[in-house]
């Protein structure tokens, strides 16, 4: 390994302190190309780790179910303590701390408010037109009272679903823990869905209520969002009432209501009694189903239940990004429509009693720095974006965050995909100041909460690595015929449960099964991920199972050929796909990005063929490379690989209504079509 503190690195940095970022921009590409060398990163130098955690590691080596049964007794609040812990005996049905008791809104404000940081900020809400509203634990509290009485007297009750379609605003999160106050199952639905989107999801959970909004804005454009829902969903027999937020810039004045079923948000509030006591419910009630997006045709409704959820996401938010309720200020830029919205914007930093950050609008709107200006503002100090966004900012270029002071930061992560040694490169130099050390989470919305990744300094990182498991958690590669790999690239397991992996799929328990534990027997989970496993013992997730390209019985990653391409000075943005080749068996496409919105030329494409072979080798140079301004993404910012498979192959495109902009697609074909 090479020891690498952040001072050499941090000397060339453009930065609020550092040169103007144009005339840094050359020395910034070369320090980068120099670090693509660098293997392994220690602990940035400075760093002062606030929590403990070789402790945590012996103690789950010795025992994983007694280091959970101690964390679950440390950092939740129980009504009913447990005393049993696992239950393995009908795998893969298991179940944790089943006879104990708790409510998890209890958790998550009134334990808080109770031991006098009532006033605490809970959400620093900042609006898409600048607009600020802090929201404390006990307004947070209170609102949760109210609506969870409001929902009790439209009828709601402990084991219902509702269905919850809302905008980055501080409601959604009340509608969350008002369903958890009451044992109602939530059912969120990403605001950037179609109404198509969520029909299909409320109808598939049997949804008596939604909670939505009047309209919703992106980018200073307005959406009516109840009228569209109006229209979709209008004719569901089980949805019975629909309750709606008055966004933020709203003219209600416009919205459709229909009397008896459609209730306002805050006339629900208003009527309601302000005390609702939390009911204690058993361990694994159910707490929300939440869709996972579709890179497959069918929606997969995961199901997650009380006590182990919450103690994955309280455990991990802690542990993973050292995070201190007392002085951290914490924000995570995904969608709570989003597992990683779910677990670390809401039950893991509200759990913790964290001071967070949460944000309505794009990362470029009204400019390409506003997210910066908003670390600025807050002074925040842990940062967790995806590397899609990290990407974006590459593009958009270095002088957006070097308007901002972003010396409060102090942690980094990254969800979502593989990120690129370069890209994780930039982010540690650009935004990190090289002082931070970067968090490479890797976990699913089956997994619940993070299950690979560094500690927060005290971890030595490599970029593209989402290094080790965490404490007590048993990740491990397979060959195709189920024989451990200890060094080299498998199929990713985990063979022992943990608290906060999913239960089943909603009413579903036979396709639970099939999709994740019949390969290699009832306890051992199958994630659906490809890994490397290197000779320290480091995970390199290479990306899902279907994303393996076969060169003449070669096998390369897509995202391998992906980090290939984006580690070439001109490229923002690449993805790679196989289609079919007499030839070889397949054949690597690549969808290339330019910096800039330079065009492509051949001398750039047979640059970017030498440079892949330079990298990785002569087989794993794509056959064709297709100039794209953009590449077809979901609204969550996964490159959807699909499609660019079938444009490639000449194939009929398959549904594109999951798509942030379905427009690009139509670009990419007829380039295609061009690019022989
Ligand atoms: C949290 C989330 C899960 C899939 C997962 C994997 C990919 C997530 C990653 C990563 C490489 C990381 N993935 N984190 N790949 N490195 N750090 O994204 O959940 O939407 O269910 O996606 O995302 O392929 O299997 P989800």
């Amino acid at each position: 390994m090479t020891d690498m503190d952040a001072s050499p690195a941090a000397a060339a940095i453009p930065g609020p302190n550092g040169p103007a970022a144009g005339e840094a921009a050359g020395s910034l590409e070369a320090t980068l190309e120099g670090l693509l060398e660098v293997e392994s990163f220690d602990p940035p130098a400075g760093f002062v780790r606030r929590r403990d955690v070789e402790a945590d590691r012996a103690a789950a080596d010795a025992d994983p179910v007694a280091f959970w049964a101690d964390r679950a007794r440390e950092l939740l609040t129980w009504d009913k303590p447990f005393t049993q812990v696992l239950d393995d005996s009908n795998p893969p049905f298991y179940t944790w701390f089943a006879d104990g008791e708790l409510n998890l809104s209890a958790n998550c404000l009134d334990r808080h408010v109770a031991a006098g940081r009532g006033a605490r900020v809970a959400f620093h809400w900042r609006g898409e037109e600048g607009e600020r509203r802090d929201v404390t634990y006990a307004d947070l509290l209170a609102d949760t009272q109210r609506l969870a009485n409001g929902l009790t007297s439209l009828g709601v009750r402990a084991g219902d679903v509702v269905g919850i379609f809302l905008p980055m605003i501080p409601e959604v999160v009340v509608a969350m823990l008002a369903c958890a106050r009451i044992g109602a199952v939530h059912n969120v639905v990403f605001g950037g869905f179609a109404p198509s989107a969520v029909r299909e999801r409320m109808e598939v959970s049997d949804a008596r209520v939604l909670i939505t909004v009047d309209g919703a804005r992106r980018k200073g454009r307005r959406a009516e969002v109840k009228a569209a829902v109006d229209a979709e969903l209008g004719d569901l027999p089980a949805l019975e009432r629909i309750i709606v937020v008055r966004g933020p810039g709203q003219n209600a004045a416009e919205v459709p209501m229909t009397p008896g079923r459609d209730v306002w948000f805050d006339e629900l509030l208003a009527a309601a009694d302000p005390d609702c006591p939390p009911v204690p419910l058993p361990a694994e009630h159910p707490l929300f189903i939440l869709y996972s997006s579709g890179s497959t045709a069918k929606p997969k409704g995961i199901l997650h239940t009380t006590a182990g959820y919450l103690l994955g996401a309280t455990h991990t938010h802690g542990a993973v990004f050292d995070l201190d309720p007392d002085t951290d200020v914490y924000w995570c830029s995904a969608d709570v429509g989003w597992i990683t919205g779910h677990s670390y914007i809401v039950y893991g930093p509200l759990s913790n009693g964290a001071t967070s950050v949460m944000y309505e609008g794009a990362p470029d709107y009204p400019d390409h720095d506003i997210w910066w200006r908003i670390v600025e503002e807050y002074r925040v100090t842990v940062f967790y974006t995806a590397p899609t966004a990290i990407r974006s900012c590459i593009k958009w270029g270095p002088q957006y965050p070097a308007r901002h002071d972003l010396s409060s930061l102090r942690v980094l992560g990254t969800v979502g995909e593989p990120i690129n040694p370069k890209a994780w490169l930039w982010y540690h130099l650009v935004i990190g100041g090289g002082r931070c050390p970067i968090v490479d989470t890797w976990w699913q919305t089956e997994t619940g909460s993070v299950l690979i990744s560094p500690l927060a300094g005290a971890t030595a990182t490599k970029p593209g690595s989402a290094t080790r498991p965490l404490p007590a958690i048993s990740a491990e590669l397979r060959t195709e015929d189920g024989e451990p790999v200890t060094e080299g690239t498998g199929i990713l397991v985990i063979t022992k449960p943990w608290p906060s992996m999913l239960r089943t799929l909603y009413k579903d328990d036979e396709r639970f099964v099939e999709t994740y534990f019949s390969r290699f027997g009832p306890s051992t989970y199958v994630v659906g991920d490809a890994a490397r496993l290197d000779a320290d013992g480091y995970f390199w997730i290479i990306g899902r199972i279907d994303d393996v390209i076969n060169v003449s019985g070669h096998r390369l990653s897509t995202a391998e050929v992906e980090s290939a391409i984006v580690a070439h000075e001109a490229v923002a943005e690449a993805a790679v796909v196989a289609q079919p080749d007499e030839q070889t068996g397949q054949a690597i496409v690549a969808f290339v990005t330019l910096t800039g919105h330079r065009a492509g030329d051949d001398a750039t494409e047979a640059q970017l063929r030498e440079h892949v072979a330079h990298r990785i080798g002569k087989l794993a140079r794509p056959k064709r490379i297709v100039w794209a301004d953009d590449l077809p993404k979901t609204r969550s910012g996964k490159i959807m690989r699909r499609l660019l498979r079938d444009v490639a192959a000449g194939r009929e495109l398959g549904d594109v209504t999951t798509l942030r902009d379905p427009a690009v697609m139509a670009v990419i074909a007829e380039r295609v079509r061009a690019t022989p």
